[in-house]
């Protein structure tokens, strides 16, 4: 029998950092550690959010002796509106990379380089806008779906088209509770408008604000997102591949993408494929062209390629430091500045692609919409460039850790359901969607208790991964299924969670689960835009069952976030009525009031509230805890 392969743990993880950390020493560069260190002690006014900069009568700090700043603010209006900016920051990333993408639709041609990979749900998507298609040409729909699209972002009246794709109950509550988004962007300003000084001083409003433009993003600009990105670039399918930092090659020409927009990573991965780009990298003296990718950008080019992933967000230096890499090519968000300084040290080239993220050190080369057609030329020019820089490689310098994990990816709501659906086989043919019923009833036995969407990013405030790590064990082992994207999902493929053996570490319900339908119990559902497929994958959950959203034992958790993303993320899936249970404190602490709001207070509006608690034992036991309360008021 063939042995099981050892799971990768947290310390050895950490050992191969301490390693990468040493050759940074002699080399006389800092990590974020030292950074973090030198940091020590954070600011207490900024970690309880209650230092006000938003005039420049301040700033203002809030203590016992001095309740209110200048104007009069209190704690819970200057906590309040520093939240409020987090979130509307949150969801203007994600939203801005949407239209990025919807602008890329536009650009769509016969002739390429951007094409149509997915016609089926174009149609789909058309026709559930009430465009028509009928006898029309494919691109000439794609650019009138991507205007229509793209007005969803200023359009002057009425509230965003996906909210109808929610239950009926959760629209009403959106409606009644005056959460349902208006134009994406007009969520975002509004919010900026409102915290300014002189507005909203009271905190229940500013909470209700930040439901609404987290709204915007998750049922506006990221479902858009995940839709045109499928329409272009093809929706993922379930594939196999590698992660953690062993993916990188001794003797090949290794490229890193980086960062969230998958435009410039599909041209780069296609341009490496080119023959004359391959042989050209022979003639230089490398065995091929190994592209692989970091933090998002991995995980939308793992799900659609099976590139694979050399790690999350804390990995961003280590990688740089293995001194095996010929070039990284950065697009949005999440990108260190410090990358600037650190190449240096090293033979690595630093590309910067898009107007909205110039890092000084970089070399800038751009890539946007405006300029498609020439997308692919320039992605082989840089391919071509890596290739050239690959002799300049100092062989000394060079370290790559061995750990590797396969993983098993591309987990989309179609196939998510599709796969479970495997379970009773009771798939019909003309519900190409796959019936949510055995899914349902594999809840209602208790053959699995529930779901979580374990979500988010590393924080240095906590052990890299090790939250992640620990409470996704700890869940699996309870008969709980884990949906993953972002940086939580790279840590469970590093450790080894998304290999179909891991069921082994799964309790007796949803180990059956697995092996009946072939699936490990951690699904990759891609990155954080992707957290919109989650929405839809509980609300076509909810809707077979005839129940609400917020009535099923799923719930989401950021064990280690630090994004503002991450708190437009958190608000769109409490107004979709899951709880979201946090590792990591909001900086709202000074405001007793607005920790209630945040905690209790979002209940009485969309039936759901943020559970926090730094101990990632106790937050896995209040989270079986809080799946047991569902399951016990739906009675099952
Ligand atoms: Ni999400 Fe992706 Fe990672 Fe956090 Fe950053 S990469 S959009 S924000 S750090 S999970
Ligand atoms: Fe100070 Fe008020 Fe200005 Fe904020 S808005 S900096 S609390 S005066």
């Amino acid at each position: 029998m063939k042995e099981l392969q050892e799971f990768t743990t947290v310390e050895e993880m950490e050992a191969d950092t301490a390693k990468l950390k040493e050759i940074a020493c002699e080399l006389c560069v800092e990590t974020y550690e030292e950074r973090k260190n030198s940091q020590q002690p954070q600011c207490k006014f900024g970690e309880d959010g209650v230092c006000c900069r938003i005039c420049s009568m301040g700033p203002c700090r809030i203590t016992p002796k001095a309740p209110y700043g200048i104007c009069g603010a209190d704690a819970h209006a200057i906590a309040g509106r520093n939240y409020l900016r987090m979130a509307a920051s949150g969801s203007a990333c994600h939203s801005d990379h949407a239209r990025e993408i919807a602008h890329i639709l536009h650009k769509t041609s016969e002739a390429g380089p951007f094409t149509i990979k997915n016609p089926d749900k174009l149609i789909a998507n058309a026709r559930e806008w009430g465009i028509e298609t009928e006898g029309r040409d494919l691109y000439d729909i794609a650019h009138e779906v991507a205007e229509v699209g793209l007005m969803e972002f200023g359009k002057p009246f009425g509230t965003l088209r996906y909210l109808s794709r929610a239950t009926e109950e959760r629209q009403k509550v959106w409606e009644e509770q005056e959460i349902a988004p208006r134009a994406i962007d007009r969520e975002v300003a509004t919010s900026l408008h409102m915290t300014n000084m002189g507005n909203t001083a009271d905190a229940a409003v500013l909470v209700r604000q930040s439901l609404r433009v987290g709204m915007a993003d998750g049922w506006g600009g990221s479902m858009m997102g995940t839709d045109f990105t499928d329409i272009l670039f093809g929706t993922p399918t379930v594939r196999e591949t590698v992660a953690n930092l062993g993916v990188l090659e001794e003797n090949q020409v290794n490229i890193i993408v980086h960062g969230h927009d998958p435009s410039f990573s599909e041209m780069l991965v296609l341009a490496s494929e080119s023959k004359d780009v391959v042989d050209y990298a022979k003639e230089k003296g490398a065995q091929g062209i190994n592209i692989v990718g970091l933090c998002c950008t991995a995980n939308e080019a793992t799900m659609r390629h099976g590139i694979r992933m050399a790690g999350n967000f804390l990995q961003q230096e280590n990688v740089l430091l293995t001194g095996a890499v010929e070039m990284m090519c950065v697009d949005v968000q999440c990108i260190f500045p410090a990358l600037g300084r650190l190449q240096e040290c090293f033979h690595t080239k630093f590309i910067t692609s898009s107007p909205i993220c110039r890092i000084p050190g970089s070399t800038y080369v751009e890539f946007s919409a405006e300029d498609a057609e020439h997308a692919f030329e320039k992605a082989k020019t840089l391919v071509r460039e890596a290739i050239d820089n690959y002799e300049n490689r100092d062989r000394a310098k060079v370290y790559i850790p061995s750990h590797t994990q396969p993983a098993v990816v591309g987990y989309p709501t179609n196939q998510v359901i599709a796969e479970l659906d495997g379970v009773t086989n009771s798939h019909l043919e003309d519900d190409p969607r796959g019936s949510y019923k055995p899914a349902i009833d594999a809840i209602k036995s208790g053959v699995l208790r529930g779901a979580v969407a374990m979500v988010g990013c590393n924080n240095p405030k906590v052990r890299a991964d090790y939250s992640h790590i620990e409470i996704m064990k700890e869940l699996i082992a309870n008969d709980v299924l884990i949906v993953a994207s972002g940086c939580a999902a790279q840590a469970a493929a590093k450790a080894g969670l998304m290999r179909l053996d891991a069921k082994e570490l799964c309790g007796a319900g949803l180990r059956r689960v697995c092996t009946l339908v072939g699936i490990p119990p951690v699904l990759h559902m891609g990155a954080c835009v992707d957290i919109s497929r989650m929405m839809l994958l509980v609300t076509g959950i909810a809707k077979d069952w005839n129940v609400d959203t917020t009535q099923l034992p799923i719930v989401g958790c950021a064990p280690e976030w630090m994004s503002e993303k991450a708190v437009a993320i958190a608000n769109y899936v409490v107004s979709t009525g899951i709880d979201v249970y946090l590792g990591i404190e909001p900086q709202v602490k000074g405001s007793a009031q607005m920790m209630e709001l945040i905690t209790e207070g979002t209940r009485e509006i969309c039936g759901a509230g943020y559970i926090i608690n730094k101990d990632p034992h106790e937050l896995v036991q209040s989270m079986i805890a809080g799946i047991e309360r569902k399951r016990d008021l739906l009675g099952i």
